[in-house]
């Protein structure tokens, strides 16, 4: 791989995606969300759940909705969402710590042995529920999730927020993200973004690594 950019080696502060740059839980959001279209009765594919990733839950909703021509009030929806999130969670209460993507809790140790601050920046209200699965809560010195944003990606605000309880300014923070709304968000915040993923789904990531593991090697080896 080359060399790592400036804007990674100097940054004082990372800001972790959860969905995708930490673990895979796109899977079991997918399961919960088959299940309710499947008790709608109608098909919801993994192609379809691509458009989910990095998406708050009620805009999920309203895509799935839109894919199965279901056109509801309020209050249905209230409870259909509701729902959702008792299965996924029912999954994810199931998870084992073995579940976080390669090289993750290494990279996050390697980045706080050196002074970095580290925090998580996500959408999702059941962050602390999966940090704590994973036995990581610790490796965090911030977590901003989806219960103390009031915007979505790709709105800034969750990683606006991050930089503001580590205490540092945003340019000088590096974003973790798997999908193209977190890289607009940290575009936005004025913070550089690392791809996780392939340059096709993230073509405006400043630097794109299948996972943070491959960071790792690099730093192994800078050092
Ligand atoms: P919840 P991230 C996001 O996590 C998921 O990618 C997205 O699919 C999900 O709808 C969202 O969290 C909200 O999750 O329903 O658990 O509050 O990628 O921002 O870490
Ligand atoms: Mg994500």
């Amino acid at each position: 791989m080359n060399h790592l950019p400036d804007f990674l080696t100097t940054a004082r502060g990372a800001l972790f995606d959860l969905d995708g740059v930490i673990v895979d839980t796109a899977k079991y959001h997918y399961q919960a969300w088959k299940r309710l279209a499947n008790e709608l009765r109608f098909d919801f594919t993994e192609l379809d759940n691509e458009r989910l990733k990095g998406v708050s839950r009620m805009r999920s909703l309203d895509i799935l909705l839109e894919i199965g021509k279901f056109d509801i009030g309020e209050a249905l929806r209230e409870r259909m969402s509701i729902l959702k999130d008792n299965w996924y969670v029912e999954y994810i209460s199931r998870m084992s710590e073995d579940e976080i993507l390669s090289g993750a809790r290494e990279y996050i140790q390697y980045l706080r042995s050196q002074g970095v601050k580290t925090a998580l920046g996500s959408a999702s209200r059941n962050a602390p529920l999966i940090l704590e699965k994973l036995r990581i809560t610790d490796l965090f010195d911030a977590i901003i999730d989806g219960n103390c944003v009031t915007h979505a990606k790709p709105d800034p605000e969750v990683f606006l927020r991050g930089a503001e309880a580590l205490g540092l300014p945003p340019e000088s923070c590096v974003v973790y993200e798997d999908a193209e709304a977190g890289v607009e968000a940290a575009h936005r915040a004025g913070m550089k973004a690392v791809g996780i993923g392939t340059a096709e789904a993230l073509p405006e990531a400043d630097f794109i690594v299948a996972s943070l593991g491959e960071l790792l090697g690099d730093h192994a080896a800078v050092l």
